[in-house]
């Protein structure tokens, strides 16, 4: 294969986010979650990666490697511990982080708001609570006072769609526990309405700011008879978070599977007779949705291999939301804010990685303006629910000693990055 070369300019990074690899976050509804009785989380996230204290060590890493981008978050839980006071110590802290970042050479990708909740805000139900967008607003213009100068990229909230459909309607374990359909849609509206205010606070605290949602998209495939289901959660999960940004400077682009959904006949009569019958619809959906997200997903294509998520390993998945997006949102920046495999075998990340870049490098041949590729992630980390079992990784981390093992799929990374290219297969 010809060797492919990337558009000057070209982002290539790795992400973390503050919950899954800082320790201690303690303020957060993620913590209070890990707690809680009957938690259907399988570990705590504790010190996590410890890299809240490890930071200067784990940047100057990632920059060894080559890469130009690190997206990290800050955490709201930290910034802002109680309603409507302000912890400068924090800011001080994401500052440094971020003068880290820039003296590595990098450019900072940062996000706002990735998943957990301060306690306070989670209280009062989370996107349930109509101060909810508000509230981020004013901790974004808070954090972009304190940031901006020296970053450019912000994403608002991460996975507006995951954070809706894993905490309001049950299907992906995550709080506040919710597991219906009327919260699902209030907590989408909330979430709409933070990105919205996030936004204006952004650009009214940073005129030079680039600001975006990072979405969790899928390559969806259906036969027949399961495309009106497939219609009615793309619409719920992707397009109406879509629709919401187009008015953002860019969007985040994380795609990790494939999923392809077959209903029987007697089951597809049912789902469609449900889809159009309001009342029906918030008896007979909930559980439907459940099952459909659940891990492992429902059975592959023949000869397909699942990653230790359970999903379809399917790189090339992001061709097909990048395109999507591109065909959707014409002409707007994309940036891959996350693309990456959970495995125990590195060689598998490293073919991950190529193929990956193979399909999204063809979609930028094609015209699709995307702006860089960022690999989730960074180190293992705590992986919600699923806890520390899922390897992630570009470096590993030792759970007992938080010694760094860097594997060969982050030093190949680092050499495409440097090149800038991907080298003939
Ligand atoms: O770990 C998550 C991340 O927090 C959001 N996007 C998907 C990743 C892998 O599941």
């Amino acid at each position: 294969m010809a060797e492919l070369v990337f558009p000057d300019g070209f982002l290539w990074g790795a992400a973390t986010a503050a919950h899954q690899v800082e320790g201690d976050n303690d303020g957060s509804d993620w913590w209070d979650w890990e707690r809680r009785p009957g938690t259907p989380c399988v570990d705590r996230s504790d010190l996590a990666c410890d890299h809240y204290r490890r930071y200067p060590e784990d940047v100057a890493l990632l920059a060894s490697l080559g890469l130009n981008a690190y997206r990290y978050s800050v955490e709201w839980a930290r910034v802002e511990p109680e309603a409507g006071r302000f912890d400068e110590g924090q800011l001080d802290h994401y500052r440094a982080v971020t003068d880290a970042v820039v003296a590595a050479g990098m450019t900072p990708v940062v996000t706002l708001n990735h998943f957990s909740l301060p306690r306070w805000a989670a209280a009062r139900g989370g996107w349930l609570w109509s101060e909810t967008p508000a509230r981020l607003a004013r901790y974004a213009e808070r954090v972009v006072r304190a940031l901006g100068d020296r970053v450019t990229w912000w994403c608002t909230i991460n996975e507006p769609g995951s954070v809706a459909f894993g905490g309001y309607v049950g299907a992906l374990n995550f709080p506040p526990g919710r597991t219906d359909l009327r919260s699902w849609e209030r907590a989408t509206a909330g979430l709409i309405e933070g990105h919205r205010l996030a936004l204006l606070a952004v650009r009214s605290a940073s005129p030079t700011a680039r600001a975006g949602m990072t979405h969790q998209l899928l390559e969806w495939a259906s036969d027949a008879r399961g495309r009106p289901f497939v219609e009615w959660m793309r619409r719920r999960n992707e397009d109406v978070f879509l629709e919401a940004a187009a008015d953002d400077d860019f969007v985040g682009v994380q795609t990790y599977t494939r999923v392809t959904v077959r209903f029987n006949p007697v089951a597809a009569t049912a789902l469609r007779l449900a889809l159009r019958v309001p009342p029906l619809a918030a008896r007979v959906l909930p559980p439907v949705v459940r099952r459909a997200a659940a891990s492992p997903t429902p059975p592959l294509p023949p000869g397909a291999r699942r990653t230790q998520m359970g999903y379809e390993l399917r790189p090339e998945a992001l061709a097909a939301t990048v395109r999507r997006v591109a065909r959707l949102l014409p002409g707007k920046d994309i940036l891959v804010t996350e693309h990456g495999i959970a495995t125990a075998d590195d060689a598998d990340r490293i073919a991950f990685i190529d193929a990956g870049l193979r399909a999204l490098h063809a979609e930028i041949a094609a015209g699709a303006p995307v702006r860089g590729y960022i690999h989730w992630s960074a180190l293992d980390n705590f992986e919600w629910a699923y806890g520390y079992r899922m390897q992630f990784g570009l470096v590993a981390v030792d759970r007992a000693t938080q010694a760094r093992t860097v594997r060969p799929s982050a030093r190949h990374l680092g050499a495409i990055a440097r090149a800038n290219r991907l080298p003939d297969a």
